[in-house]
């Protein structure tokens, strides 16, 4: 799905604002038709925002089931021949749209966009009501998973086997937007290096239209290229790279008949090689961090101030990388990674698919099922939900040079034949829908090569590991051992395949100081990046280190988070701790030395 662009052809109003909310405690609203009339006594709600830390009352931040929001919106006078388009940037985890009394649209995921064409329900001119239902709800067949009980109230209770809590809303801009009838519906950007020259290969799907033409622009908006039809290519040369910490950009200008779509290009490959990462050709060492979209108040909810921010806080510490953990960002993160330069790993949100390793992560057996994949927790139903994730993933971020990795699941169970029956046809589906980049998952601690089954289907191996932390606590010569014991069967298990380091890190409560350098205090931080780091560093197979976290982040209340996880290289309010110091020695040393 395109992202929304402003041109000559497509006008584009933000929704964004102050909404009218509700939260519906019995479940009732549907049926009682609150989509018909102006919600009663509602309360108000910013949008875009998780309105879970934005309210005061425990009862709605913890609400389970669905909220409603309610605007009345504008359409323009001079539609014409133009259709309306209503855009939901994300909504979590699930929506169903009316416009007036009309159902619209409904969308399943919490992280990925969904639209609309809203024109044969309004009338140019006049003004229409926008209610929006969406359900914070995750079961077995959700992407994340989760399940429901009741406690001794009979109320419902919300468990997830993922460790950031369940933040819920609009948690991206809402637009309207106008396109010609005949328009630019998508487009497949890919490229290659041919010596000096760069290679930009497109196909247009533009329904209604009759005559596509396109215009390749550099940077500076001077024409390098053109080509007639739907199909085509065109020959850059010179061509100026896109990569890692040079992020340039030209336009690819889609003309359709009347529609103008800009989409943007970063002529660079990728390729996984002999143990190696390749961009444009050149071994490529990941630095950086597994994130959250995570903030005070705001939960998950996009915000540029923040997002430039945290990219300022990367580069200022050496970073030339990160991970979408645990699902897709918003499209501003993407567009701006792509204009920044930084690499992206870019991951759905399938995480906690792992009740059958020691009972889920982090989930508590209130009658939770104990296998991962079984009839009674995920089943074939699930891995279709999954599957079309994937599809709607790669469909929005395809055209993303900072994309270089599809990571398809976080963590899930890996070490048993029903996990590789599971994976075997989601691997493939990653494949068919994008055949340019590698795929790969994230590998859970209990599931290491002595175990694992599913590594073959994938180009390049990620483990997340706690040794010195979850194991080992505080044992760093022993953590150390084991550590390197283990790369060393990933090496045999899986020859040719780069090793990325897609988790480490303790828990570090900042400001907590130790002279006997102990596990929370700022100095074990800093031991045990250290000594991760020297292990990473005596193996050539190790392509990247993405530390756990860029920032502490919300969790769930449990007894093993104090407030939230605090694993970050920065606090909540991005503070550094000490060891953002010392890894910003060695990142900034990285930098110079590989000059990205
Ligand atoms: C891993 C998960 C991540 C957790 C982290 C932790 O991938 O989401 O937050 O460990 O325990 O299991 O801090």
């Amino acid at each position: 799905m395109l992202t929304v662009r402003q041109t000559a052809s497509r006008n584009v109003f933000n929704l964004d604002g102050v909404w009218d909310f509700k939260v519906d405690k019995e479940d009732s609203g549907t049926q009682e038709r609150w989509f018909a009339a102006p919600l009663k006594s509602a309360g108000t709600m910013a949008v875009p925002a998780s309105y879970n830390d934005v309210v005061t009352d425990t009862e709605v931040r913890d609400h389970v089931g669905v909220v409603w929001y309610q605007r009345q919106a504008h359409v323009p006078r001079n539609l014409g021949q133009d259709r309306l388009v209503l855009r939901f940037g994300s909504a979590t985890h699930a929506a169903t749209v009316w416009v007036d009394e009309n159902e619209v649209m409904t969308h399943e995921g919490g992280y990925l966009p969904f639209e609309a064409d809203i024109t044969d329900y309004v009338t140019p001119g006049q003004s229409f009501r926008i209610t929006v239902a969406v359900d914070n709800r995750l079961n077995w067949q959700t992407i994340p998973p989760g399940y429901i009980f009741k406690d001794t109230k009979g109320r419902d209770v919300q468990r997830y086997m993922h460790d950031f809590y369940n933040y819920a809303g609009i948690h991206r801009s809402v637009l309207l937007y106008t396109r010609p009838a005949g328009y630019v519906e998508d487009v497949t950007v890919v490229t290659d290096i041919d010596g000096s020259d760069g290679v930009v290969s497109y196909r247009v799907e533009a329904p209604g239209t009759e005559r596509v033409h396109v215009r390749l622009l550099d940077a500076e908006g001077a024409q390098v290229g053109t080509a007639e039809g739907t199909e085509g290519k065109i020959t850059v040369a010179n061509a100026h790279l896109w990569a890692p910490g040079d992020g340039y950009l030209y336009t690819l200008q889609i003309h359709a008949d009347e529609d103008i779509y800009p989409q943007t290009v970063g002529i660079r490959t990728v390729e996984v090689k002999d143990s190696q990462f390749l961009i444009n050709g050149k071994p490529f060492y990941f630095r950086g961090y597994g994130r959250h979209e995570d903030n005070i108040v705001r939960g998950k909810s996009h915000d540029n101030v923040m997002m430039v921010h945290d990219f300022e806080l990367m580069k200022w510490q050496g970073a030339n990388s990160f991970r979408t953990s645990h699902y897709p960002y918003a499209e501003e993160v993407m567009d701006y990674a792509d204009r920044e330069g930084f690499v992206v790993i870019d991951e759905t949100a399938a995480v906690g698919l792992n009740i059958g390793l020691s009972g889920g992560i982090f989930g508590t057996p209130d009658g939770m099922p104990t296998k991962t994949f079984s009839p009674e927790s995920l089943d074939a139903r699930t891995q279709q939900v999954h599957e079309k994730h994937i599809r709607d993933l790669i469909a929005r971020d395809k055209n993303h040079p900072c994309v270089v990795l599809w990571s398809i699941a976080n963590e899930p169970e890996s070490n048993t034949e029903e996990s590789y029956e599971y994976f075997k046809p989601l691997a493939q589906a990653a494949r068919e829908a994008d055949p340019t980049r590698p795929v790969g998952y994230v590998n859970v601690m209990l599931a290491p090569p002595q175990v694992e089954k599913c590594v073959g289907l994938f180009d390049v191996v990620m483990l997340n590991r706690y040794y010195g932390w979850y194991v080992d606590t505080g044992l760093l010569e022993d953590a150390q051992a084991h550590l390197q014991a283990e790369i060393e069967g990933w090496i045999k298990l899986a020859p040719g395949k780069p090793i990325i380091f897609t988790e480490y890190g303790p828990d570090t409560l900042s400001g907590l100081r130790d002279l006997h350098r102990q596990p929370w205090s700022e100095e074990f931080q800093e031991d045990m990046f250290e000594m991760f780091h020297r292990v990473f560093d005596s193996f050539d197979e190790v392509v990247g280190e993405q530390m756990w976290n860029f920032a502490d982040f919300q969790t769930v209340s449990g007894i093993l988070r104090v407030g939230g996880n605090k694993k970050g290289m920065f606090t909540r309010d991005r503070k550094p701790k000490s060891a953002a110091y010392q890894v910003r020695k060695r990142w900034q040393a990285k930098r110079d030395e590989t000059g990205c």
